[in-house]
């Protein structure tokens, strides 16, 4: 571990305050004594078969499994034999109760369109559109992009692919056309949804567009389904684009769900790693259905007459988990809203709270700290007290923001779940149970059930309390990643290769006397902005792309909104650049990659500091980003007098 993250360790340390649940949450929690945790939580770890098929008859199967976990990790293989669908799960099991009326979906789009999804309108909706990808020549196992706005097409989409057996690839709807190209590429895409636009900040952003851009060099993609949101002029190329409202006219509102094999691939993810190419992360259906069924009745603590929000673009595995499968699998009702959180104004998500009378509202740090500095007189603007629970996502959040969170939106009345988990665990791996766990500002407290964590050091040998290490598992659990679509070398290399034994979850983190864990960031070069993961490389990719651009080297700064801001050191190819150079730079960055990795800062430097083995070492360009006098240690330095130029160019 580097200096920096012993520096943090000694940063938490002072905080010392516990917020215990209060009984009234705990007397009607879903789990409701540390007893009962501490019995589960001993019980999955000595017999997790046992357990884990226990937990699974909280879910419909087609055929019983034969055997509920094969294999060691990494090659683990849960519920073999069995028959599942997940959209059966989260629609058609619902239909044979009162829940058949119950909203599943409600939807705000961003100038103030609203439309309510009953888990019949849902089904009738979601059986149509599996017809449509049919008719289109979709089949059991053809990989489906979605690259749509947060409308409640999105969700129908998903479980329409889920319905047939078609894995989906979602890209978040801020990505550019070339990220788009090389995610279809490298899923070998067959179809893609998208909408004409969708709002933001009350702009249109295109999404039409740039998928025909996308298609000039994604030769797989065969059909492009268009939903009608904006109204916007797009191009329709016939015999290829096909605009949803007329397909859906036709199609028939019967489908019968695809009994699929439990470790069918029910979708795939990107996600940025150290090298540029992002990582198609794969879930399969059984194992992360039962995780996100399970963790969002844990730590949810979903009741049948909860309205739940989660704030997360379903383009992330937040999304993805915690708007869509999970709570819908539950029969819960879960608010779906497509903008911006200061749109019209910075009120906007505590009139959607008032509004809807949100009861457990679900969001990132990054949020939390913009709302922060809004200040308190929009939350205060609106009658919040129907919130019980609220939680968070996504990075560490800061004592101060917590217990902001805690104070005014809380209203010191409702249990915090910090929840820590990543697109590769498909669910929330650590994190409190409201009803049980005494909290404490920036920990996300202890492991689930199932999940057996431990801190490490660079050998794979336990560290004690408050000593900082590498966080990993030392069990399987069903909601893993089972492979990098197209890479198994690569997944291996990456989640097991480096800690014997292990999945290597490539955070550090510290355990304190309590048991609790303090997550310290990510040890490798990805950065965490505003919640979202971006590989140091994809950026610097994007700069080196520039004619002018001779070597680049992107490193993260600590950022008072965005937690991590992109700091670019750039040589040219030419002497000194222009300032005019640093926007076009910007804009560069943000058409190739899109609008999340557009840098906050960029310095022209005439040599980067490296390695004698040609690394750039980018620890010390992060010491000189964050302002940082002292840098680390500077032994492998290759040329010393490169760290005194760039640090009189800071001046
Ligand atoms: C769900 C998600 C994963 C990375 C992870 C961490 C960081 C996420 C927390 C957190 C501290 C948390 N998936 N992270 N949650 N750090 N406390 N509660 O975010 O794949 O996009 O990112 O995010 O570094 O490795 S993700």
């Amino acid at each position: 571990m580097s200096t920096e993250s012993s520096g943090s360790i000694e940063n938490v340390l002072h905080e010392g305050r516990k917020f215990p649940p209060s009984t009234d949450f705990a007397s009607n929690a879903n789990i409701a004594s540390e007893a009962e945790y501490q019995q589960m939580w001993d019980r999955a770890k000595d017999d997790p078969a046992g357990f884990w098929g226990e937990m699974a008859e909280n879910l419909d199967w087609f055929r019983p499994y034969d055997s509920v976990l094969d294999g060691q990790m990494p090659e683990t293989k849960w519920f073999l034999g069995g028959k599942i669908n997940a959209s059966y799960n989260c629609l058609d099991r619902h239909l044979d109760s009162w829940r058949k009326n119950k909203a599943a979906i409600i939807w705000e789009g961003e100038p103030g369109d609203t439309r309510v999804l009953r888990y019949q309108d849902l089904h009738r909706e979601v059986c149509k559109f599996a017809n449509v990808l049919k008719k289109l020549g979709v089949e059991t196992g053809d990989r489906v992009t979605l690259y749509m706005p947060m409308i409640p097409e999105l969700a129908i989409a998903m479980l329409a692919c889920a319905r047939i057996g078609a894995p989906h690839s979602i890209i978040f709807g801020g990505f550019s056309a070339d990220a788009v190209a090389d995610r279809n590429n490298d899923a070998q895409a067959k179809l893609v949804v998208t909408a004409d636009g969708g709002w933001r900040r009350g702009k249109e952003v295109p999404l039409k567009a740039a998928v025909d851009e996308s298609l000039e060099r994604s030769p797989s993609v065969e059909k492009v389904v268009v939903v009608r949101r904006t109204g916007q002029e797009v191009d329709m190329v016939p015999d290829r684009d096909y605009w949803w409202h007329e397909m859906m006219e036709g199609a028939s509102a019967e489908c019968e769900p695809e009994q699929l094999d439990a470790e069918h691939p029910l979708f795939i993810l990107y996600t940025s790693g150290s090298t540029g190419k992002p990582k198609g992360v794969l879930h399969t259906t059984g194992g992360y259905l039962l995780g996100t069924t399970m963790t969002s009745k844990w730590v949810f603590d979903l009741k049948d007459d909860d309205t739940y929000w989660c704030t997360a673009d379903i383009g992330w595995v937040t999304g993805h988990s915690y708007i869509v499968y999970g709570p819908l699998s539950n029969g819960a009702t879960t608010i779906m809203y497509e903008g911006a959180p200061n749109w019209p104004d910075e009120g906007r998500f505590w009139q959607m709270v008032e509004k809807y009378q949100v009861n457990i509202f679900y969001t990132a740090p990054t949020a939390i700290r913009a709302f922060v500095k809004w200040g308190d007189n929009w939350p205060n603007q609106y009658d919040l007290s129907s919130l019980r629970l609220l939680g968070t996502v996504g990075e560490p959040i800061n004592p101060e923001a917590w217990m902001w969170y805690h104070r005014v939106i809380g209203q010191e009345a409702c249990p915090i779940v910090d929840t820590w988990w990543q697109t590769e665990t498909g669910g929330i791996m650590l994190s409190p149970l409201p009803g049980v766990t005494a909290t404490k500002p920036g920990s996300c407290t202890k492991p689930l059930p199932g999940v057996v964590p431990d801190i490490v050091t660079k050998e794979g040998a336990s560290l004690g309390d408050n000593e900082g290490g590498l966080l990993v598992m030392r069990q399987p659990w069903p909601s893993m990643l089972r492979t990098l679509y197209g890479d198994h070398d690569r997944f291996l290399q990456v989640y097991f290769s480096e800690i014997e034994g292990c999945y290597f979850a490539g955070d550090g983190a510290r355990r304190d006397e309590d048991g609790y864990y303090w997550i310290m960031g990510r040890v490798d070069d990805v950065l965490n902005v505003s919640g979202h993961r971006l590989s140091t490389m994809e950026v610097e990719s994007a700069l080196v792309s520039h004619e002018l651009v001779a070597e680049a080297a992107v490193v993260g700064f600590p950022h008072d909104l965005k937690g991590e801001g992109i700091c670019c050191f750039v040589t040219l190819t030419s002497a000194d650049g222009p300032e005019e150079l640093k926007d076009e730079l910007k804009a560069h960055v943000r058409k190739q990659i899109g609008a999340i990795a557009t840098p906050d800062m960029i310095r022209f430097t005439n040599a980067l500091p490296k390695t004698r083995s040609g690394k750039i070492m980018r620890r010390l360009l992060r010491d000189i980003a964050a302002g940082r006098e002292e840098v680390g240690d500077t032994t492998t330095l290759e040329d010393f007098t490169v760290l005194a130029r760039l640090r009189e160019h800071n001046e």
